[in-house]
């Protein structure tokens, strides 16, 4: 099946999950894959994960959207955001799969180096994807960066976006494990870490593949 362009939800250190739905989604390099961030915090193990996506990098192409925990991390390690801050918000499982001592400079450098290079969105076909949420107004590269990484569809829906494309984003989580489809928006944090799922969507064909964090399938 060629030219796939599938998105993968919030992973949150659930790297037996993304293992899993890897092994169901057999990526070649026609394909491309779109993480929607949020790798790191709160699940068991984000060095781990951030390995895996490194190795599919050489497989396939692998786009990398910046949640707002890979937003902590950096400000974090720039000396910008108090460590406790982060720790609020799930930092210590990302602390102690580092093997964090004590020094902020505790990334090997491939992973700062894939932290660095993380997109605020990726425009595709009809698609557009950001890791929370936008501004239905506002053009994609001008979009505030409490939209995209921060805003919970909880408080607020936002309408369609003004360039008519659909909306594929993660963050708020879905305690149930169903992707919500809203139309002209489509959320696919299925709550891995919290005992829901990790999901992967084929935006083209509406297949959805769901791993929970000991791998199996659903
Ligand atoms: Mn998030």
């Amino acid at each position: 099946m060629a030219d796939r362009l599938i998105a993968i939800g919030d992973i949150h250190g659930c790297d037996r999950a993304l293992r899993g739905l890897l092994r169901a989604i057999a990526p070649d390099a026609s394909d491309t894959l779109v993480f929607l961030g949020d790798f790191v915090d709160r699940g068991p193990n984000p060095r781990q994960v951030i390995e895996i996506i490194l190795q599919l990098q050489e497989i396939t192409r692998v786009v990398a959207i910046k949640g707002n925990h890979e937003e902590m991390l950096e400000a974090v390690i720039q000396h910008k955001l108090d460590l406790s801050m982060w720790l609020k918000h799930g930092g210590l499982s990302t602390l102690d799969s580092y093997e964090f001592v004590g020094e902020l400079d505790f990334l090997p450098a491939a992973h700062a180096a894939f932290f660095a290079d993380l997109q605020d969105y990726f425009e595709q076909d009809n698609f557009f994807f950001t890791h929370a949420a936008y501004d239905p107004l506002t053009d994609l590269p001008e979009q505030p960066w409490e939209e995209l990484r921060w805003h919970s569809l909880r408080d607020e829906v936002p309408a369609p976006h003004s360039s008519g494309k659909t909306a594929i984003v993660g963050h708020t989580a879905n305690p149930t494990g169903d992707c919500v489809d809203l139309g002209h928006l489509i959320c696919i944090d299925t709550f891995c870490y919290g005992g829901g799922f990790l999901t992967a969507l084929d935006v083209h064909r509406r297949a959805v593949w769901q791993a929970k964090n000991d791998g199996t399938l659903r």
